[in-house]
């Protein structure tokens, strides 16, 4: 057996492994942030342009009848506070932190998505039920952690504020 090869063999083998265990601890490399380019975003400036401007948060109606809901986490609450969307209808959550590591956990179900400065976090969801669906942080973020919740409002149909395809909804409009 030639030793060279052996040798790469190995490395080629170590960095194959390693992969997946930096996804697995969701540790932050730039090579993984220059791969996830299109989920990237400033953190600094969220309020300010781009995507996650104020107007732009909340739950939004899309053309082909799915619904797309943006938030922002940050020490220590959730933009916006609560959420209203329709039952029975796939809902895509677009989540991103302004400051620290934080996560979305719908309480009472081990639903829980992370939520990371510069990288948008995305998930499906689809509530069955109308109701009162309460959310919180389930990672430790600092001193205000406890109190960091939200909910989700999620209405029948027929009643859900934003029927027309651009529109958007909040708690406040019913
Ligand atoms: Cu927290």
């Amino acid at each position: 057996m030639n030793w060279k090869k052996l040798r790469i063999a190995v490395l080629t083998i170590l960095v194959l492994c390693l992969i997946p265990a930096t996804r697995y601890y969701q540790i932050d490399l730039p090579l993984l942030r220059f791969l996830q380019g299109s989920r990237r975003v400033n953190p600094l400036s969220l309020h300010l342009s781009g995507e996650f401007v104020e107007n732009n948060l909340g739950t939004e109606l899309q053309s082909d009848g799915s619904v797309i809901v943006r938030m922002i986490a940050e020490q220590y609450l959730f933009v916006p506070h609560c959420i209203v969307v329709p039952e029975g209808i796939p809902v895509h959550l677009r989540i991103t932190s302004a400051d620290a590591v934080h996560s979305l956990a719908l309480s009472g179900t081990d639903y829980n998505v992370k939520v990371l400065p510069g990288i948008i976090s995305e998930a499906r969801l689809q509530f069955a039920n109308p109701g009162e669906y309460k959310t919180k942080c389930g990672e430790f973020c600092g001193a205000g952690h406890y109190a960091m919740r939200s909910e989700f409002k999620v209405v029948p149909l027929d009643r859900f504020p934003a029927l027309r395809a651009g529109g958007r909804a909040t708690c406040d409009v019913q």
